[in-house]
């Protein structure tokens, strides 16, 4: 039975030249009904391609086979690159302490590029039955330095992700992103009800993830929040405007914003200490002077090219 309205749709994966697309603004949440769609020939919304996260309306509904077309792509209100997914609402960066180990440096990697994006940040640290009690808690005071409240989880405990669940449901659509192995997937196993999606272990010698999810995918939680699984990646690319860095780092921001200090130059990068009036006793000053002169040895090398 084919069905001509329009409907407003969520897509929801993507593979090659098909869309998996979840009707938006269905009556009661549970399972939804999910839609094959491709886009409708001579349609190419201006060349942009269509991303997991979007809106779009569906046509040509057949209800028997499950399948419709894509007519139109809405307006998004962001798109992340890697892995592409638009129209996020909150980042959950997701570390293990161990197994693979934590690296600070790539934490705060993984950080500063979400906090481009304009959206919520938050962290999440996976696997704390592999640490003390006392680590955990210094691991927790050093991000509250870092501007951040770190959820600690203990995946093996099935009442850990209660709160976490609670608020991801009050967000419209949350990501879990981080490096291979480090539990995202699992995370998602517990909090979503049905979902077995295909998790493994870490290799027992490097103790590094075997990059088990393989796309990315967007899950219903409810009937106004979705969460999104993606494929881990151990190495984040930084695509930021330099100018924009310093105010990513809450401890600059809150220097410059909120106390108002001020350098002898605007723009101040805060590098050297000529005019410069930024406190730098913060452990993720080195962090981000090493994240400005690497961009800048890549912005010359832009500019010469
Ligand atoms: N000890 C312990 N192991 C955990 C915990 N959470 C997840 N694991 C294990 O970590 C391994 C990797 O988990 P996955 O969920 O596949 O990791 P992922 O982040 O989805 O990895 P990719 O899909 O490769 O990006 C699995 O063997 C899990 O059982 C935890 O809280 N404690
Ligand atoms: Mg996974
Ligand atoms: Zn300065």
């Amino acid at each position: 039975m084919k069905v001509n309205n329009k409907h407003l749709g969520l897509v929801t994966k993507k593979f090659n030249d098909f869309f998996l697309v979840d009707l938006k603004n269905k009556e009661n949440s549970g399972n939804s009904e999910k839609f094959l769609c491709k886009v409708r020939k001579a349609i190419n919304f201006k060349n942009q391609l269509i991303y997991v996260g979007d809106e779009v309306v569906i046509e040509n509904i057949d209800l028997k086979s499950k399948s419709a077309v894509i007519t139109s792509l809405k307006k998004r209100r962001n798109l992340l690159v890697r892995p592409s997914v638009a129209n996020i609402s909150n980042i959950y960066i997701t570390f293990s302490v161990e197994e693979p180990a934590l690296n600070l440096s790539q934490v705060n990697r993984f950080l500063i590029s979400a906090e481009s994006m304009d959206v919520e940040v938050s962290l999440v640290l996976t696997k704390c039955d592999l640490i003390s009690d006392t680590l955990r808690s210094s691991l927790i005071n050093k991000f509250e330095k870092w501007g951040y409240q770190a959820i600690t989880l203990n995946l093996q405990k099935s009442d850990c992700f209660k709160n976490l669940l609670a608020e991801v449901k009050q967000k419209e659509c949350s990501i879990f992103m981080g490096p291979s192995g480090v539990g995202k997937t699992t995370l998602l196993n517990m909090i979503i009800p049905g979902l077995q999606n295909s998790t493994s272990p870490v290799s027992n010698k490097i103790k590094r993830g075997k990059n088990t999810t393989r796309n990315v995918e967007l899950f219903s939680i409810s009937n106004h929040s979705y969460i999104v699984d993606t494929p881990g990646f151990n190495m984040q690319p930084l695509e930021v405007d330099i100018k924009l860095l310093p105010n990513l780092y809450s401890e600059i921001y809150k220097q410059v914003i909120e106390e108002g200090i001020k350098c002898k130059f605007r723009n101040c990068l805060h590098l050297n200490d000529e005019g410069c009036n930024l406190n730098k006793s913060f452990e993720r000053y080195s962090f981000y002077k090493d994240m400005i002169e690497s961009s800048k040895s890549h912005y010359y090398q832009n500019q010469e090219d």
